[in-house]
């Protein structure tokens, strides 16, 4: 297990290496090369640039978040076998690299969705949040102008403008990708790119879908035990597995994540831990990490990532906007500083507990 913090690069990212370093217990960054788009072949100098860089500030680069899987891919046109090779030679400089993780999504169009960046809670802090009946009333066209007119100016991971810009003709696109042809491409993909992961060694990480719901009509498979069951069914190697988002899983109440812990046990390549309030089945606003400040039992979660074995780099998730921090949407220093400290404090009693239970 090593604590992370995500990473968004210099000028595109408020919070400096040398900040997150300071922060207790974070030895790692997860990272990627903001500049490229879904399938660009990363440029073996500018990774190596992105490690040193990060390097120099004492810290690991301890995996990618995210390599963007580009939409032919998703959608199983002609020219996915194009981006999958490209996909391929950034996987292997990425082994070149030393760099053995990597988190990415088969959402169908859109990464995560909230219909309000900055809403604003009794204490005076502001959190992402969605509201269902808000995203239904949205033109999906309409959604990217949504976000970023509340992005405080920085770049949203995952709305890619470049690629938003064509929305029309991305929905379209998806018109004839059901849940089981995206499931299918997917097997297709990963079929191709397990070689790779097996001669380099690279944990490839899905992230659930989030919210764990459809959106706008588009196809889930990402939302539930079984779903992801069937996803790990789509290849037995231990090199494709997943990343464990409390926060996507947890908007659904119907998710058990201790229970989903135990039961992946093994494929489990990466955790973002974070909690959140849900109201009404469809509805939620993040929160602050502390158990009492949410919905989910973050102690139950960690206790059960020690117990399941799991060992591979955790970060905490979105935080609050607080003390007047201006950043990324969910993506401040302070409130996720708070929120590691939380998560190692947590970590460090399952452990001791633990070899006390031993003796
Ligand atoms: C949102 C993140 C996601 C995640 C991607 C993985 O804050 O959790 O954007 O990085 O879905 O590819």
């Amino acid at each position: 297990m090593e604590f992370t913090m995500r990473w968004f690069g210099t000028g595109y990212d408020s919070v400096s290496l040398e900040y997150i370093r300071q922060t207790p217990g974070v030895t790692g960054v997860v990272t990627t090369l903001y500049g490229t788009q879904p399938g660009d072949v990363w440029e073996k100098d500018a990774i190596l640039a992105m490690k040193r860089e990060v390097e120099d500030a004492g810290l690991r680069v301890a995996g990618i978040e995210s390599v963007n899987i580009h939409d032919a891919i998703k959608i199983g046109s002609a020219e996915r076998d194009k981006y999958i090779d490209n996909y391929i030679t950034t996987l292997e400089r990425l082994g070149e690299a030393d760099i053995h993780m990597v988190c990415y999504n088969f959402m169908a169009v859109f990464d995560w969705t909230r219909s309000d960046l900055a809403k604003k809670r009794a204490d005076g802090s502001t959190v992402m949040s969605y509201d269902h009946a808000v995203i239904s009333a949205i033109d999906p066209n309409n959604m990217s102008e949504t976000l970023y007119s509340q992005s405080n100016g920085f770049a949203l991971a995952g709305w890619e403008p470049e690629r938003l810009a064509g929305l029309k003709e991305l929905f379209a696109m998806y018109k004839d990708t059901d849940a089981e042809k995206l499931r299918e491409n997917f097997r297709y993909f990963l079929e191709r790119i397990m070689p790779v992961c097996d001669k380099y060694d690279i944990n490839m990480a899905m992230h659930p879908d989030d919210p764990a719901w459809p959106v706008f009509g588009l196809p889930r498979i990402a939302t539930d035990r079984e779903k992801l069951q069937s996803i790990l069914a789509l290849s037995d190697n231990p090199h494709h597995g997943l990343t464990l988002c409390t926060g996507s899983l947890g908007t659904s109440p119907a998710n058990d994540i201790p229970a989903m812990i135990h039961a992946f046990k093994g494929r489990i390549h990466f955790a973002h831990v974070r909690n959140l309030r849900r109201a009404g089945s469809h509805d939620f606003e993040e929160s602050a990490h502390l158990s009492s400040d949410g919905c989910l039992d973050m102690y139950a979660i960690m206790k059960a990532l020690y117990d399941s074995g799991f060992d591979g780099p955790i970060r905490p998730d979105h935080g609050r906007a607080i003390w007047g921090e201006v950043a990324m949407p969910g993506y401040g220093l302070y409130d996720r500083a708070l929120g590691a400290s939380y998560l190692a404090g947590l970590w460090e009693a399952i452990t001791k507990a633990a070899a006390v239970k031993a003796i």
